[in-house]
């Protein structure tokens, strides 16, 4: 079993290594370190499915701190035919004006739901979301001609993403594997990649500044906990209090 946060996911069949493994890799030359986690939140157990034909469940979360992010996190759900699941995002120490990095791809029996975006803290400020923007539109433009939209999300969610919010459903077919590794991959290098040029560049912002920046996360990682469409499906695979723990205490823990 796993005893640090950075010890490898090791979850024969999950769908989602090569991007986790893809991300991992290229946090090596910013020195990560383990981030706290508990060990019933390291790598979890569970069972979905019925009684005559059971599906084993499991949960693990990779994790990790750096110079200048105060937790990077990867919830990884493995449940065969049920679910194959990576939620990851970066969030930046508030100290600096960066966006957090977010993906979220999910299989499920119904298809792919596959997001991507480089998401704002404060919204409504040129300051925090300009440069950021400039750089993220023509990536974005490049990879979602691609694919099909995902459809609309709720109007109170909006002042949460960016313009360059990467949303797609992909069907569970050769044609949607062939999408996941031509496109979504890519894609997924590219935003990580400029994510990462601009947190090389970032220097710390004056205190005042920083505060607005903290209550920005605060606010943004209340909304995810508040909101995490994942938690109905966590709470079949593990149970109510588990998952309310992971939720608040790991996954937003702000
Ligand atoms: N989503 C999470 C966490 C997950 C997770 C922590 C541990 O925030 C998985 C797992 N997302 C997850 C699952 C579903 C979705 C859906 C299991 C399917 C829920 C279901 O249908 O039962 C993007 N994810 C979604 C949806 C959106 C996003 C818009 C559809 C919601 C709906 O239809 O109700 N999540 C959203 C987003 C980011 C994100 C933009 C960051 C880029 O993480």
């Amino acid at each position: 079993s796993r005893l640090s946060s950075l010890d490898p996911v090791k979850m024969p069949e999950w769908r989602w290594a090569p991007f986790l493994s893809h991300a991992i890799n290229a946090f090596i030359p910013l020195k990560p370190e383990p981030y706290p986690v508990a060990p019933e939140f390291l790598q979890r157990e569970g069972k979905t499915g019925s009684k005559s034909q059971p599906i084993r469940v499991t949960t693990c979360t990779w994790a990790c701190r750096t110079k200048k992010f105060r937790q990077v996190r990867a919830a990884c759900v493995e449940a065969g035919r049920s679910a194959s699941v990576l939620n990851f995002v970066i969030n930046p120490y508030h100290t600096f004006d960066l966006p957090f990095f977010g993906a979220d791809l999910v299989t499920l029996p119904s298809g792919h739901l596959l997001a991507l975006d480089l998401q704002p803290a404060i919204t409504s400020d040129e300051r925090h979301t300009k440069q950021v923007w400039e750089r993220l539109m023509p990536i974005f433009e490049h990879w979602r001609v691609h694919l099909p939209e995902g459809g609309p999300i709720p109007e109170e969610a909006k002042p949460y993403f960016s313009p360059g919010f990467l949303w797609t459903r992909l069907p569970l077919s050769i044609e949607g594997n062939q999408l996941i590794d031509e496109v979504i991959m890519p894609a997924f290098k590219d935003y990580l990649n400029l994510y990462l040029d601009l947190v090389e560049m970032a220097e710390e912002v004056s205190p005042q500044r920083a505060f607005k920046l903290l209550e920005g996360q605060k606010r943004y990682l209340s909304y995810r906990a508040k909101k995490d469409p994942a938690r109905a499906m966590l709470a079949r695979f593990h149970g109510h209090q588990w998952t309310e723990s992971y939720i608040h205490n790991v996954l937003f823990d702000l």
